[in-house]
């Protein structure tokens, strides 16, 4: 488990395995970027299903705001999350070895109506897009985060425009 950022965790960063933490890292370092409080740990619907169950069940109470949560192959972590929870959950399918992600994607997206789950793209674009979800869901109440945010977008598109090709 990390914890980032002085101050409540406002968001948690969950993933079913260790291996997934090269991913993920991307998604930590985009929340430190934008100076949002948050933690990551690694917790599996499958190998832990009762720390996956209780994290998310104690989630709000915390203070938690937005949970994302990434998981690859049988990936069922964002589901069984949502499932515990009315927080909005951001789920990231990691690349697998066998199909590449697919089996991840398809796993996160498929979810029955009722229980949502908002899924990224999969791998690092993903991870580092849950984080931006999350920071754009928590400017709606947070001004300063709403500034930084339209920073971020203002440079990006900047670097867009100098690019000259050879
Ligand atoms: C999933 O299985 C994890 O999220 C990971 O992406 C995948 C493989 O896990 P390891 O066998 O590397 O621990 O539960």
């Amino acid at each position: 488990m990390t914890d980032n950022n002085a101050g409540n965790p406002l968001v948690a960063v969950i993933m079913g395995s260790k291996s997934d933490w090269e991913t993920m890292r991307h998604a930590d370092e985009t929340l430190t970027e934008f100076g949002v409080a948050h933690e990551c740990h690694v917790m599996s619907a499958h190998r832990s299903p009762q720390l996956a169950s209780e994290f998310s069940a104690g989630a709000a109470a915390r203070g938690v705001e937005v949970i994302i949560a990434a998981a690859g192959g049988a990936a069922h972590l964002a589901g069984v999350t949502a499932a515990h929870t009315i927080l909005p959950v951001l789920g990231v399918p990691m690349k697998s070895d066998a199909l590449n992600g697919m089996d991840s994607l398809l796993a996160t997206v498929q979810m029955p109506a009722g229980i949502p789950v908002g899924t990224l793209a999969i791998g690092k674009p993903g991870a580092i897009n849950a984080a931006l979800f999350a920071v754009a869901i928590l400017a709606n109440s947070r001004p300063e985060l709403r500034t930084r945010l339209a920073e971020f977008r203002r440079k990006q598109e900047e670097q867009i425009r100098s690019v000259t090709l050879p």
